[in-house]
């Protein structure tokens, strides 16, 4: 068989796959967010320090993706929190079905956020669609003020730009601003939030962007129930 009807084919089985995670969240009322970026980028640690942040009863979960190892799992699971990692064994994104089949012994009615953390890369996983609220794109400022232009679908579906690690900024060349005009040209009016993990710089916006997320997404589905 021919590559293009064989792709489009895996293609519209995730995105049937998808539609059935959106809704459940929808019934659910769980925000899920789906973190993507280049491997390196700080996804892993953005995560650590926001389960550090919330309180302990806090609802939330993460399903971490990589192609290997348990890594990522072992250090987010540190905070108490239910985590699961999800192995591709080569495959450069998740896919719908791995989010089904992992969410499979999770009860959804105990979570207010899932949070998806992506296989590292910026341009297989935004094909895929995860049944996600929102993608979130994460950028260091070791990558590049040119990368949303050079990988413009990514920061087309994204509602968020993180630009992290921005203690670096005094070490590296990058032109900040420039990386937010690039990403404002590929996505006009998207929200961009300059963070540090090691400095704790800029995190207090991060949880409030969620929290005022998470209201938008309880709001959008109780007019769905009102239509
Ligand atoms: N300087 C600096 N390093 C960071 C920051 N966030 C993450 N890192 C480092 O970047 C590397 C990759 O981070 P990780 O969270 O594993 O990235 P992931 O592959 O996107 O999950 C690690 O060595 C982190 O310690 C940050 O805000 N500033
Ligand atoms: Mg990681």
């Amino acid at each position: 068989m021919n590559r293009v009807p064989m792709e489009q084919k895996v293609l519209s089985e995730n995105e049937r796959l998808a539609a059935g995670l959106r809704e459940r969240f929808r019934e659910h009322g769980v925000l899920c967010v789906n973190l993507i970026s280049s491997p390196g980028s700080g996804k892993t640690t953005l995560l650590e320090r926001t389960l550090e942040s919330l309180p302990r009863d806090a609802r939330v979960a993460v399903l971490t993706g990589d192609i290997q190892t348990e890594n990522d799992a072992a250090r987010l699971k540190r905070f108490g929190f239910p985590v699961k990692q999800i192995t591709t064994g080569g495959t450069c994104h998740l896919d719908a079905r791995m989010i089904e089949r992992h969410l499979a012994d999770w009860n959804l009615d105990d979570l207010d956020i899932l949070f998806i953390e992506n296989v590292g890369n910026l341009v297989c996983p935004s094909s895929y669609d995860l049944g996600e609220a929102a993608k979130i794109v994460i950028l260091s400022v070791t990558e590049g003020e040119d990368k949303p232009l050079k990988y413009p679908s990514i920061f087309f579906k994204s509602e968020l730009l993180v630009l992290s690690k921005v203690d670096l900024l005094p070490y590296v060349p990058f032109d900040i601003e420039a990386a937010e005009q690039n990403a404002q040209r590929i996505r006009p009016g998207m929200e961009i939030l300059r963070i540090s993990c090691t400095e704790r710089n800029g995190l207090e916006s991060w949880l409030k962007w969620l929290q005022n997320r998470r209201d938008m997404f309880l709001r959008a589905g109780r007019e769905v129930v009102l239509q």
